[in-house]
């Protein structure tokens, strides 16, 4: 294997070259299956198990490469289904919904992790193309296989007990906890995600309130004294190219990823190269094909982890750690889940500004549109303030209902002083979350700290007593001051 820095596309066993596995052949002289493209266009159709927002902006990425994604969702209102035309309404767990999706699809891909493996060996039994196949897949969907399978590799993890359903935590908890200490992290083995099916116990008293015992499988681990959370993003291909892109720091609140800053700052050079090839490990040990996310917890260097790095999760699909890869990066993690899964050559990694933050939106305590009952200031208003206050956010919104908590969303920003941009980022996501600037910005200008002052040349009608960007005078042409919120505080 080839390393080089982690914004390098990498290449694992085989190198980029062209390779086309339509016209014959595959990698080891393995005849390929004809790909049965969408007749429409003569171009593939990717079939996503699943219509969340990361089907949704799968769906974004197929766009410009001419191709179909189509998608199972449970629901017409699920948000891949609003804008995908080529919605199949169906349960992931149905396999007879499967097979009737499947049909005609070139290969099949997940948003989520939820599809029985039993399903998916089904269906590559009767010759669709899967990716990531089952026997990967498994260790995404199962903690307890993913835990002793990485401490089986000799890669690093925090200490921990399977407990097989049926069995007594009220037991089993406090027996981990006398040789590994309080706290201690239980986690189901399945079906967990942002933050759910995680219990931190630090006491006995802790395990009552819990429903554990009904939970089934159960991880117990050690809480790890952890400096932070980064992340490493890879992707493979069946053809074996593999591709990283920069290792990134992650915050979470209440489990759920709230920030993502890349590059990780002030990760040195070998860490990150070392979490890269980790991450390629991994990717190539388990046969992952498509985007791989591995959440990493940095530590204390010590034997068990040398560099420090230990692996928390780990994601077969696109992943929130990537979503600022849509746009910091020459390639969107979607679009090279798009690539993998279809074989294709990768696409670069490289960030294309020194920072990139990407914010979560996530629902606030109460929905801003319907504080008292009646539409206050609904979505769209919130993105049009947030619009006229910093004009270099990008907005990603997912089409979702309101839910406290649910990730609604997710802002992006690029540029050199980390410091401001996180700011932003912050402010944003909080403003499209819950409708309230964390700063006390008055959207009407009237109490707005350090707002900016109007000056005669400002159009009376401006919203926010802010300059629009009209046709007569060029965004380039403003002076910063009213470009971005460089005074608007
Ligand atoms: N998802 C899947 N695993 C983790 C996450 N966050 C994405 C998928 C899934 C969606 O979140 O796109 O379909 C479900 O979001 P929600 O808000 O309905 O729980």
């Amino acid at each position: 294997m080839i390393t080089a820095g982690p914004a390098t596309l990498i290449r694992a066993s085989a190198p980029a070259r062209d390779h086309c596995p339509r016209r014959g052949r595959g990698p080891r002289g393995r005849r390929l299956r004809l790909r049965p493209v969408d007749p429409r266009t003569g171009m593939p159709r990717v079939g996503m198990v699943g219509g969340g927002q990361l089907a949704r902006m799968t769906h974004q990425a197929a766009i410009p490469l001419g191709q179909t994604l189509r998608v199972l969702s449970v629901s017409a209102d699920d948000c891949a289904a609003l804008v995908t035309p080529d919605v199949m309404i169906g349960e992931h767990t149905d396999l007879d919904a499967l097979r009737a999706f499947a049909q005609g699809c070139d290969v099949v891909t997940f948003d989520h992790e939820h599809v029985p493996g039993e399903h998916i060996r089904a269906l590559a039994a009767e010759g669709h193309a899967v990716f990531p196949a089952a026997d990967a897949l498994q260790y995404a969907q199962d903690k307890a296989l993913m835990r002793a399978r990485l401490a089986e590799l000799g890669i690093p993890v925090p200490a921990f007990a399977v407990l097989e359903s049926g069995s007594d935590p009220a037991q089993a908890v406090p027996a981990f906890a006398a040789e590994h200490g309080w706290p201690v992290v239980v986690k189901t083995a399945r079906g967990g995600y942002d933050g759910r099916g995680v219990w931190v116990l630090d006491s006995v008293q802790a395990l009552a309130g819990t429903e554990l015992s009904d939970s089934g499988r159960l991880v117990l681990e050690t809480f790890v004294p952890l400096q932070r959370e980064l992340a490493a993003l890879v992707a493979r291909s069946p053809f074996g190219q593999a591709a990283a892109w920069p290792v990134v720091e992650t915050f979470q609140q209440q489990g759920i990823c709230v920030e993502v800053i890349a590059p990780a700052p002030g990760l040195a050079d070998d860490i990150a190269a070392a979490a890269s090839a980790l991450a390629l490990r991994v990717a190539a040990d388990l046969g992952v094909v498509g985007v791989l996310a591995v959440e990493l917890f940095q530590v204390a260097p010590h034997p068990a982890a040398p560099d420090g790095l230990m692996v928390n999760e780990l994601a077969m699909r696109p992943h929130n750690s990537g979503h600022w890869t849509m746009d910091g990066s020459v390639t969107s993690q979607f679009e090279q889940h798009l690539r993998a899964v279809l074989d294709y050559p990768l696409g670069r990694t490289d960030q294309v500004a020194p920072f990139v933050v990407m914010g979560n939106v996530l629902g606030g305590a109460a929905d801003p549109s319907h504080l008292d009952g009646s539409p206050t200031m609904g979505m769209d208003e919130r993105v049009h303030h947030l619009a006229a206050r910093f004009p270099d956010v990008k907005v990603h919104l997912y089409g979702k209902a309101f839910r406290p908590g649910r990730k609604l969303g997710h802002v992006n920003i690029i540029g050199s002083d980390l410091g401001e941009l996180r700011r932003r980022a912050r402010l944003a996501a909080g403003w499209l979350g819950d409708g309230v600037w964390a700063d006390g910005y008055d959207v009407h200008g009237r109490a707005a700290p350090l707002g900016p002052v109007p000056t005669a040349d400002d159009d009376p009608g401006d919203l926010d007593g802010q300059a629009m960007l009209r046709a007569d005078r060029p965004a380039t042409a403003l002076p910063d001051r009213l470009l971005g919120g460089e005074a608007v505080r």
